[in-house]
């Protein structure tokens, strides 16, 4: 019943992209330069007449950009007796050029890279390369033709249901600012298609968490309510009989599945439709909802020890960062109580009843996580199996954003660990995103701008146009998936720092 009309609201509220063209506006080729991030560099070079077998090309868009390649080529020559064969190469960064084929040793799929093989019997022609690419660079590399080629003209058509357009920045901001700004709403407007993406090279697909962090920042940028709402029946769509919502979901043909379950996402959602409705005030979407959204916080009291500590059961994961090996048991305790306080929210703007019972039990599982997992250091950790007493930045975070701590000794907290070498730091921008919000919570703006200045700050000297997946100042390479080149260099929940600075 509830299912026919997530799919009817999700079919009829694909909305609408917006298209532009964009040239290249050089020719470049990748070289091996130490100074560089990642140790390779695009070196400008002149472009030559036409192209044959073994040649290649390689045009630079000038910034990060998602949409059709299209391609008018002719033949420097008269004879075209049998296929022009090429092998392209979109890049989102210079590094990706060491791509090598045989090299790959990633467990998540090779197929991932934006290379392909093409071939075209009819030449002169204006050619569509197959997929959708997520670049800045393209390499055309001829693998044979009967005659070299001429590229007669080579254009992006781009896509973003933002339009081209990036909102400018309010006044007062600092350059740097300025340009992470800049950089954060391309960034969002990259993965802003039929859903919010998370990364529209990797995983081109919507993410539960990767959404909540999207609409923030589309709410004080392009304003689309209608991305955020089109996402949630999508998601919605997916869910199973089971009632779990779904962390991630697939749309067109595979509308109606869904993929891996991320164990916290699901504790997101009220925290999306409440902050919804205080931004459009548009409330069906809660409406429709909040029953599934509650049930998110029902269905895992048997994983609620006696002593009151929400523990995940194994082979079940949760995100918090993109680190595989940390102790996360603080971080999803203390996620789930700031779905709780969401959750009672929620029901308090919609008048349902359910908010006294809601705040009771997080009043209880603030208890426990500090009976439990307070240090005498004054850090959170934990001394289960995996963790064996780790400090971790994401459990401090999370336990400002859970109200375990609040007041003067959540500031404390969090001035401490920003000042402990000692913690294991964030790996990605997602948790980063986390900080700026426990930074705000407890009314450190200063430190909040320190954050968005030295991390994405650091970002942006590596020469980006667009925010990354991953990103660890002193490690170039880290890749959550082994391998480098596939880690995602557009990847929108970290885009965040724009939200704060509006
Ligand atoms: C990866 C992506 C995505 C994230 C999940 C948990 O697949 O980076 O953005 O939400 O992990």
């Amino acid at each position: 019943m509830k299912t026919k009309l997530f799919f009817e609201k999700a079919q009829k509220g694909v909305p609408p992209l917006k298209h532009w063209f964009m040239s290249p506006v050089g020719v470049v080729e990748p070289v091996e330069d130490s100074h560089a991030w990642q140790g390779v560099s695009m070196r400008p070079v002149s472009p030559k007449r036409s192209y044959g077998n073994g040649e290649g090309i390689c045009f630079d868009f000038g910034e990060h950009a998602v949409g059709h390649v299209e391609l008018e080529l002719s033949l420097d020559g008269v004879d075209f007796d049998s296929p022009l064969f090429l092998r392209v190469l979109a890049a989102e960064l210079p590094y990706e050029f060491r791509y090598r084929r045989e090299e790959w040793t990633s467990w998540i799929s090779q197929s991932w890279m934006q290379e392909d093989f093409v071939k075209y019997d009819v030449l002169p022609a204006k050619i569509r390369l197959p997929r959708r690419y997520a670049f800045r660079y393209l390499l055309v590399e001829v693998i044979a033709t009967p005659n070299p080629i001429m590229f007669q003209r080579v254009r992006l058509r781009a896509e973003s249901a933002a339009g081209r357009r990036l909102p400018p920045p309010p006044e007062g901001l600092s350059p740097v600012e300025n340009q992470i700004w800049e950089v954060g709403v391309r960034t969002l407007r990259n993965c802003m298609q039929t859903v919010f993406e998370d990364g529209p090279k990797r995983d081109r697909r919507l993410w539960l968490g990767d959404l909540r962090l999207e609409a923030l920042v589309n709410a004080v940028t392009y304003r689309n309510p209608r991305v955020v709402e089109r996402s949630l029946y999508v998601l919605a769509c997916a869910m199973e009989k089971d009632g779990i919502f779904p962390s991630c979901a697939y749309e067109g043909e595979m509308l109606g599945r869904h993929g891996a379950h991320a164990y916290e996402y699901p504790f997101l959602l009220p925290k999306i439709l409440v902050e919804h409705i205080g931004f459009y005030q548009r409330r069906q979407v809660a409406r429709d909802l909040y029953d599934t959204a509650l049930f998110q916080f029902t269905r895992v009291e048997k994983d609620i020890s006696k002593e009151g500590l929400l523990l995940v059961p194994p082979p079940q994961w949760s995100v918090i960062d993109q680190n595989r090996t940390m102790d996360k048991t603080v971080g999803t305790h203390c996620a789930y109580l700031y779905g709780l306080e969401a959750m009672a929210q929620l029901s308090d703007v919609l008048g349902k009843k359910d908010a006294p019972w809601l705040r009771k039990r997080a009043a209880w599982m603030r208890k426990t996580a500090r009976a439990h997992w307070l240090q005498e250091d004054g850090f959170f950790a934990t001394d289960r199996e995996l963790g064996k007493g780790e400090r971790t930045l994401a459990s401090q975070i999370w336990a400002i954003l859970g109200q375990v701590v609040t007041g003067e000794e959540a500031r404390t907290l969090l001035k401490r660990s920003l000042e402990d070498a000692s913690l294991v730091a964030p790996m990605s921008p997602y948790l980063q995103h986390f900080l700026l919000e426990a930074c705000r919570l407890v009314g450190n703006e200063e430190a909040l701008h320190q954050v968005i200045r030295s991390y994405w700050g650091a970002m942006l000297e590596t020469g980006t146009t667009t925010f990354y997946e991953v990103f660890k100042e002193d490690d170039p390479f880290y890749s959550p998936y082994k391998q480098t080149w596939v880690n995602s260099a557009c990847h929108a929940w970290s885009c965040t720092p724009v939200y704060f600075l509006a």
